[in-house]
């Protein structure tokens, strides 16, 4: 991709009305453009990190052996009033009427569709269990919607769903989840910790928020530091294993302010080890048992002729709070360098020739290097503008791509100047260039 031909249209200063990095950052680099309050466009370069989020978030739920699905972001107001959550739900649900004057909803959850398909298709143990999931815009009618895509009203969401027939199967689905999401953020490069929570207007008596830590996050939390040593989980989706995983993230006394006891925490916790700080959740998992499926009558044929309500839960990742919460971790505010993981960056390299009027030499360079890239499904940005190299290595920086390749004075022959960004400039030629980045992106 050519600068001068991209939809990435990059402010000169911060935008005044951002108060955080992230939300600063993505107007910048024109990432998504705001069209009404809590409600905004995405643009090529944040939705291309949004996509590559999305797509690590559906194969880490494939793994696990989730179906997806596509459920409707506008439900019928029946389903709801069936479970009780109409009323309850409040003024977050954006109610709508229909030319038949029926009621209907933007969906700010699935719960009750997910639990109406299943009971109206699935009649017998057998075929269980299930876990669905869809990744599908949501809408809530939050009353202060901040921080631009942090806390907006339309969001991006992967909900899945569990049905299994006992408590203890049920937590089995559970724990892949569990682990499911520790594999997830990882892959993006961030450090996710579980920690025990609330459960809200979702109900039930089991919940873990996700959290990375970050001092503009809206979740108070207080946890034991050594959580942040575990790190190793495999990928066994065994029951014993998965059990023992998660307990043994549970060891650690780690909970956000709804779940806080100061005197479980202190006779938990040694002074030294106890944290109490922010973060941002970018994921909240849930156990609700027949909360649902009891009201809606949803139950399964069970071996001996009888008949039970599913055991249910729910398990959210915010996708679009992701690009944002990825940009608090990453960006580096003071120097104005953002550095994306490869996994999810919008481009792997940006190509940076250095262009003089009427010498087209470093501009062709560029063409046949990113000709040679693109070969190897390496992803490119050229600034092929005649800006002087600092304002295109500033430009660059922001929409931070990890890796840059500069063609200037200095990369005669075969020697390119090749940069990791936060890191030393090295000269190698091509071929190696192209041998370290298949390597990193591999990784993931
Ligand atoms: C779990 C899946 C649920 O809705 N029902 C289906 C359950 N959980 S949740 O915690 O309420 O939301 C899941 C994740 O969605 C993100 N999120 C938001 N992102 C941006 N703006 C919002 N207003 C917003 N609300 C929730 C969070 O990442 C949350 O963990």
């Amino acid at each position: 991709m050519y600068f001068s031909k991209s939809f990435i249209p990059i402010l000169k200063n911060n935008p005044s009305e951002a108060k955080i990095k992230s939300h600063q950052l993505m107007l910048r680099v024109g990432m998504i453009k705001q069209s009404s309050a809590g409600i905004y466009s995405w643009l090529p370069l944040g939705f291309k990190v949004m996509k590559k989020i999305e797509q690590i978030v559906r194969e880490e739920q494939n793994k696990i052996g989730a179906q997806e699905i596509l459920m409707p972001t506008i439900q019928s107001s029946e389903i709801w009033k069936e479970s009780g959550r109409y009323e309850d739900y409040g003024e977050e649900m954006l109610r709508i009427k229909d030319r038949q004057d029926r009621e209907m909803l933007y969906g700010p959850t699935n719960e009750e569709l997910v639990t109406d398909i299943f009971r109206s298709l699935i009649k017998s143990y057998k075929s269980l269990p299930q876990l669905l999931y869809h990744i599908q815009w949501k809408f809530r009618d939050e009353i202060r919607p901040r921080f631009g895509i942090m806390r907006c009203r339309e969001f991006y969401m992967k909900d899945a769903y569990s049905f299994d027939i006992t408590d203890d199967e049920a937590l089995f689905s559970y724990n892949k989840f569990f682990l499911s999401y520790l594999k997830t953020f990882k892959r993006l490069d961030l450090t996710a910790i579980p920690m025990a929570a609330d459960t809200g207007p979702i109900g039930g008596n089991l919940s873990h928020e996700f959290i990375i830590l970050a001092e503009t996050g809206e979740s108070k939390i207080f946890t034991d530091k050594r959580i942040f040593e575990l790190d190793s989980y495999g990928t066994d989706l065994n029951k014993k294993s998965l059990e023992n995983l998660r307990m043994k993230y549970e060891e650690f006394y780690s909970v956000t302010d709804e779940k806080f006891n100061k005197e479980e925490f202190e006779s938990k916790v040694s002074e030294e080890n106890r944290l109490k700080t922010k973060g941002i959740e970018v994921g909240h998992i849930f156990y609700f048992g027949d909360k649902y499926s009891k009201p809606m009558n949803a139950s399964v044929d069970l071996p001996g002729g009888k008949k039970d309500f599913v055991k249910m839960g729910s398990y959210g990742i915010g996708v679009s709070r992701l690009v944002g919460a990825i940009i608090e971790a990453k960006y580096d505010e003071k120097n104005e360098v953002m550095k994306w993981p490869i996994s999810v960056a919008p481009y792997d390299v940006s190509i940076i020739p250095m262009i003089n009027k009427n010498d087209t030499a470093a501009l062709e360079k560029a063409n046949k290097i990113n000709l040679e890239l693109l070969k190897n499904n390496i992803e490119t940005i050229i600034d092929d503008t005649e800006e002087n190299f600092s304002s295109k290595l500033k430009k660059m920086n922001l929409i931070g791509s990890p890796y840059q390749i500069i063609i200037g004075k200095q990369s005669d022959g075969d020697l390119l100047e090749f940069k990791e960004i936060g890191k030393e400039t090295k000269k190698i030629n091509l071929a190696e260039i192209i041998r370290i980045l298949k390597e990193q992106k591999a990784k993931n």
